[in-house]
C-alpha cells in the first residue's frame, strides 16, 4: 500500500503518469534512449514508487495501457479480449500498491491518421474515429474510477491559416467535447466528476486551437453546453512559458475564474518548443514555480498535482532503464517538496510600504533564508 497520504499545503495528491514514466525519451533529433517498456511494467514501478512514499495517483492515454485497433473499437467491453485481460492485469497491481487514477486521457496524436488533427480533422471520417476513440477511453478511465477525463490539443491545430475551415473548426471542438459530457451520463461512468481541457500554444509546430489557458476558459464558457463540468488543467511550467506566459499569473486567473481543476508540473525554458524538464531541473524558473505554489496557497486553493515531464535524456541509462525512471520519479518528488518548502518561507512576506521592486528583492531574500544584515555586508 502507499505508505501515507499526503496532503501538504496546496497539493492533496501526487500523480505521475504512465506515459512520463513510460518515454524511451527520443526527440526529433535523435531516436529513443531507452528500451520502450510495456504498460505493466510501467504498473509496476508506479507501485514501488507509491510503496515508497513518492506518490499517490497516476493518469494515462488509452494507448499508454492498451494497443488500438481501428477496425475493433470495442475490444475493452469483450470480456474474452487480450485487452480486457491486460486492463484488468494493470489494476489489480494500481489497486494493490494503492494508487488512484486521477484522469485518463486519449491519444489523438501518435497514429499518423491523427496528423491533421482529432476532433477538428477537416475529415468528417476521422473525426467520427477519433470521437469513438474519446468514448473507448472513457470507458477504459471508469473501469479504473477516473476521476477526470482531460483534452489535450495535441494536433488539433494548424500550420498553414489559410487551410483551416474557421467557420466549423471550434464547433467541431465544441462537438467532440459535448460528446465527452453526454457518453459520461448516458453511460452513467459515475466516476468522472468533470473534464478538462489542456491548452498547448503549439505541437509540434504551427499553431493549436486553444493555445493559452485564457483561450480555455473562453471556449469552455463560450461554446460547451455544459461550461460548470469543464475546467483547466495548465501545465506550468511548460506550456503556458513556451508563449511567454507567467505560472502565477495563470493560477491567479485560473482560480478566479473556478477553473483549476488540477495542475500539470514540470519545468520550462521560456519560448523554447516543449521541454518538459523534470520541476526545478533546467535552466530557468526556480522564482516562478515557488512564487506559483506561494499564490496557490494565498488563495486557498487545493488539488491534484501530476508530474507531466520526462526524464533528462542525460539521465536514461540503457543499462538500467528500470532504476533511472525509479529515479526519475524520486526527483520529480524531491523537487515537488523544494518547491513547497521554499514556498512555505514566503508565507511570511510582508511587502507593505514596500516598492514593487523591493518586495520582489524581499521575497527573494526570504526564500534563500537571506537575512538583511548578511546581504548589506555584502553591498
Ligand atoms: C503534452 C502533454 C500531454 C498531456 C496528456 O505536452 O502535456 O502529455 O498532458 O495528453
Ligand atoms: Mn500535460
Amino acid at each position: 500500500m502507499a505508505k501515507k497520504a499526503f496532503n501538504i499545503a496546496p497539493v492533496t495528491m501526487r500523480s505521475m503518469p504512465f506515459w512520463c514514466v513510460g518515454n524511451p525519451l527520443g526527440d526529433p533529433f535523435g531516436g529513443p534512449v531507452l528500451p520502450k517498456i510495456d504498460s505493466i511494467e510501467v504498473a509496476k514501478i508506479l507501485a514501488d514508487a507509491a510503496k515508497e512514499g513518492l506518490i499517490e495517483a497516476t493518469s494515462f492515454h488509452d494507448d499508454d495501457l492498451v494497443a488500438w485497433d481501428p477496425k475493433n473499437m470495442n475490444d475493452d467491453l469483450d470480456k474474452k479480449s487480450e485487452t480486457y485481460a491486460k486492463l484488468q492485469t494493470i489494476k489489480k497491481i494500481l489497486d494493490g500498491a494503492g494508487i488512484k487514477v486521477h484522469m485518463a486521457t486519449c491519444s489523438l496524436h501518435g497514429n499518423a491518421m491523427f496528423r491533421n488533427g482529432g476532433l477538428t480533422n477537416p475529415d468528417p471520417k476521422i473525426r467520427a474515429i477519433a470521437k469513438k476513440k474519446v468514448e473507448r477511453t472513457l470507458r477504459i478511465g471508469a473501469v479504473f474510477g477516473a476521476k477526470y477525463f482531460t483534452y489535450w490539443v495535441a494536433r488539433d491545430g494548424f500550420e498553414v491559416p489559410v487551410s483551416v475551415d474557421w467557420k466549423n473548426v471550434y464547433n467541431w471542438l465544441a462537438d467532440g467535447m459535448n460528446g465527452v459530457y453526454d457518453y459520461i451520463k448516458a453511460k452513467k461512468l459515475t466516476s468522472y466528476v468533470g473534464a478538462t481541457v489542456e491548452p498547448k500554444p503549439n505541437e509540434p509546430r504551427g499553431h493549436m486551437y486553444l493555445p493559452t489557458s485564457g483561450h480555455a476558459v473562453g471556449f469552455i464558457c463560450g461554446k460547451l453546453k455544459h461550461p460548470e463540468f469543464f475546467g483547466v488543467n495548465p501545465e506550468l511550467l511548460q506550456h503556458e512559458s513556451m508563449a511567454l506566459l507567467n505560472a502565477v499569473h495563470t493560477v491567479g486567473y485560473l482560480t478566479s475564474m473556478k477553473k483549476l481543476f488540477f495542475l500539470h508540473f514540470g519545468s520550462q525554458i521560456k519560448a523554447q518548443f516543449d521541454n518538459d524538464f523534470p520541476p526545478l531541473v533546467g535552466p530557468e524558473g526556480l522564482k516562478e514555480t515557488v512564487q506559483m505554489f506561494w499564490a496557490l496557497r494565498k488563495v486557498g486553493w487545493k488539488g491534484v498535482l501530476e508530474y507531466d515531464c520526462h526524464m533528462l535524456r542525460s539521465d536514461g541509462n540503457p543499462a538500467d532503464p528500470i532504476g533511472c525512471r525509479m529515479a526519475f520519479v524520486r526527483d520529480c518528488t524531491r523537487a515537488l517538496s523544494t518547491a513547497l518548502l521554499l514556498a512555505d518561507r514566503l508565507m511570511d512576506l510582508n511587502t507593505e510600504g514596500m516598492s514593487a521592486a523591493e518586495a520582489d528583492l524581499a521575497a527573494t531574500a526570504l526564500m534563500c533564508k537571506l537575512d538583511e544584515k548578511s546581504v548589506k555586508e555584502w553591498m
